[in-house]
This record gives C-alpha cells, sequence and structure tokens, in this order.
C-alpha cells in the first residue's frame, strides 16, 4: 500500500481522481466529525462556502439540522454549534443532520471530495480508520492534512505518521512511504507518540486555541488515542456517514 502525506488540501495532485483519500484536522474539525457521528448524528454535510451551507440546511426543518462550525477557531454567528468535539454530546446532535463549515478542515475535504472512497480520521479513530485500510488493501492512499490557511500543521502531520505507522505494523501489509512528507511524518509520530497532548500544544494551531482560553477539555479529546470505532466515509460528495 503505497501512502502519500499532503500538508494540505491545496497541495494534492490536481485533475487526478485519487482512488482513497483520509482527510485529517486533528485540531478540531475531524475529531468533531469522529464524536459527533459515534454520538449518534445521522450524517454531516461538510461546506467550504457558507452561503451554499445554508441554502442547503434550509431544506432539512429546523427540528432535524445544526449548523456546526467555526472560523478563526470561534463559532460563527447563529450557528448552533462552534466546532468542539465536547460539544458533539448525543443529547445534542443524536438523529440530526449537521451542517459543517470550517475555516480549514471542510476545504481540504472539498479538495478530494471526486476520491473513490473518502474517510475522515483523527487521533481518536486511528485505529478504525487503519482497520478499514487494511481490509480494504487499496493501492494507494492519499491522505491530506488540513493546516492552517494553506501552511503546514504539526498536528495533521503528527496523526498521518501515526496511520502509517499501525497500517505499516501489520503483517499482511507491506507500507510503500510516496513522499518525504510521508517519511517525514513518520518521523514526527515516533518523537512525539508518548506525548500527543504536549505535541498538539507545541502546535502553532494549539497556541492560537489556548489563546482563546478554555481549551483543555478539546485538547484532551483531541489527543486521545485509538477510542472511537467510528469510519466517518463519505456518501454522496460531501455528506459523511458512519459507514
Ligand atoms: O480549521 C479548521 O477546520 C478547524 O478545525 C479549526 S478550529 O480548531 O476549530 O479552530
Amino acid at each position: 500500500m503505497k501512502l502519500s502525506y499532503f500538508h494540505v488540501g491545496s497541495d494534492v495532485p490536481q485533475g487526478v481522481v485519487p482512488e482513497t483519500a483520509v482527510v485529517i484536522d486533528v485540531l478540531r474539525a475531524t475529531t468533531t466529525i469522529a464524536w459527533a457521528l459515534h454520538n449518534g448524528a445521522e450524517a454531516i454535510e461538510t461546506f467550504a462556502d457558507l452561503r451554499h451551507l445554508r441554502e442547503r440546511a434550509s431544506l432539512f426543518p429546523s427540528s432535524s439540522r445544526l449548523l456546526i462550525g467555526e472560523r478563526g477557531g470561534k463559532k460563527l454567528d447563529g450557528f448552533d454549534l462552534g466546532n468542539s468535539p465536547i460539544g458533539v454530546t448525543p443529547d445534542v446532535v443524536n438523529d440530526k443532520r449537521l451542517f459543517m463549515s470550517t475555516t480549514n478542515g471542510t476545504k481540504s475535504l472539498h479538495s478530494v471530495r471526486k476520491a473513490k472512497h473518502l474517510y475522515t480520521m483523527a487521533l481518536p479513530n486511528r485505529r478504525a480508520v487503519a482497520e478499514r485500510l487494511i481490509e480494504d488493501q487499496p493501492e494507494n492512499v492519499w491522505i491530506v492534512g488540513s493546516g492552517w490557511e494553506g501552511a503546514y500543521s504539526l498536528e495533521d502531520s503528527l496523526a498521518a505518521g501515526g496511520l502509517a505507522e499501525l497500517i505499516g505494523s501489520h503483517s499482511s501489509v507491506f507500507v510503500n512511504l510516496g513522499n518525504d512528507e510521508m517519511t517525514a511524518a513518520l518521523s514526527l509520530w515516533k518523537n512525539w507518540e508518548k506525548d500527543i497532548e504536549g505535541c498538539l500544544r507545541t502546535a502553532t494551531h494549539g497556541k492560537r486555541l489556548i489563546n482563546l482560553g478554555d481549551h483543555d477539555e478539546d485538547f484532551r479529546c483531541c489527543a486521545g488515542l485509538d477510542q472511537l470505532s467510528i469510519v466517518p466515509t463519505q456518501k454522496q460528495e460531501g455528506v459523511l456517514c458512519a459507514r
């Protein structure tokens, strides 16, 4: 299995439809997606564009929808929830369709929306996604980080390395590290795997969240490794479901 890592959606090769793509936004979009689906959300529709999000959400009765998202880490005006994984509790999201837009994560998803198989991953569902890939045995996997406004992010690379490490440790899979970014991500994982939360707090976006205040629970949640069996899977363009 050839694993290639792209730091942000704008780095993926243009004009090529990937067989399998895994989008990562550790802080915090794909962590929130994993927890929301685990806690019973019916589906999550993701949008890069807010006007499009509002139009699409208006087609759903208000009792069965939630608008969720942030810009610069802060909840959007008029939205039901921000982008915190600890906000998507079962009593809030169960059976609801979530309409989500975030600064970077949903843009990254948009960049590989044509992939034949598209999954999202965060640290809490790393093992679940690894097991899915081991089961499917795709030849090529693009792992796509979200970064921050086009720039590299430490925490997404960490998780990409963690995914490669777990897949590579499986006896039935030969992993081919497809680019230098993937090799670097794996080294990063080996360096920080015993202090994941420390890595998240060291990252630029971690510091941004710390400056916004009151994010300790978010860090703990986003750093929680291999806790969920959920594999958020794109069922139709932009729509993620539990399987
Ligand atoms: O950039 C994103 O997509 C968000 O995950 C950022 S935040 O952690 O919600 O600020």
